[in-house]
């Protein structure tokens, strides 16, 4: 039987301390339908990740020559999640705060059919060591998606999410600083089914987060409203419907 193709892709700048335990963590054989491939899209790294990545058991590494942003590093990876005939594709942060065994119960949604488009919670789960001014931060720019798209969302800036085929296909990112909040806008309202799994995160204890206050805000809210501003093809959610009827059937 021809399994099919599940790839994680792990977007990454500078973590040579921390790429190497999280490929070595991804689970390789749990579904027997599916192979699993591991990808990283190095951003313009100028330390021994690429080097990290390799030694660990990466299938496939594509490296940006420089820094273009973790927005930039996620489109890619849906790409290439696509050219490289991927069924689900699932990113996860190379930072080693995310749980790679836990991979499986993120897509379970996706694999039943039943979601399009999955975030691991660290919210609905567990958390350790997240500082105060994170966790607000994380809980206004929720709030804030959760608004604008008139449902509940626990965890809008979570690193660890799953992707059916046709999400990753569809899916718009349209800057280039970060993803989080314009990829959940841009495909829940297409029409793609979000569901949120509940997963234990461990706040990062080798190498630095990117996020700087100021920069951050002063991209991602332009970017959230550059977005909310683009027009959603009625024909989209037409289709994904007829579709999602189909294979009801
Ligand atoms: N592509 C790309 N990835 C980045 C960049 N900065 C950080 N990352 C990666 O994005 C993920 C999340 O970054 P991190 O700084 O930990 O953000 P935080 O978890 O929100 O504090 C990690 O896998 C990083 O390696 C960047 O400039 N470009
Ligand atoms: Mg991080």
């Amino acid at each position: 039987m021809n399994k099919k193709k599940m790839i994680v892709f792990m977007p990454a700048h500078n973590e040579e301390d921390n790429i190497g335990g999280v490929i070595a963590r991804v689970p390789r054989n749990f579904h027997p339908q599916y192979e699993v491939e591991v990808l990283v899209i190095d951003d313009g790294s100028n330390d021994r990740t690429v080097h990290a990545a390799r030694a660990a058991g990466a299938d496939h590494i594509v490296s940006f020559p420089h820094n273009k942003g973790l927005g930039a590093a996620v489109r890619e990876g849906l790409k290439q999640c696509c050219l490289l005939g991927g069924d689900i594709g699932i990113m996860i942060d190379a930072d080693n705060e995310y749980p790679p065994e836990q991979i499986p119960d993120v897509l379970a949604p996706i694999i039943i059919g039943r979601a399009d488009y999955t975030f691991g919670s660290r919210f609905k789960g567990h958390i350790q060591g997240m500082k105060l001014h994170r966790r607000l931060g994380n809980y206004t720019f929720t709030l804030l998606q959760a608004a604008l798209l008139r449902r509940w969302i626990y965890d809008g800036q979570s690193g660890m999410r799953g992707f059916s085929r046709d999400a990753m296909e569809n899916a718009v990112i349209i800057h280039d600083y970060n993803y989080a909040q314009v990829l959940t806008i841009n495909l829940v309202r297409q029409g793609y089914r979000l569901e949120e799994i509940p997963i234990s995160y461990q706040v990062r204890t080798k190498g630095q987060s990117f996020i700087k206050f100021r920069q951050y805000v002063s991209s991602v809210l332009p970017a959230i409203y550059r977005e909310m501003r683009r027009p959603v093809s009625k024909k989209r959610k037409v289709t994904l419907q007829m579709h999602r009827d189909e294979t009801s059937i």
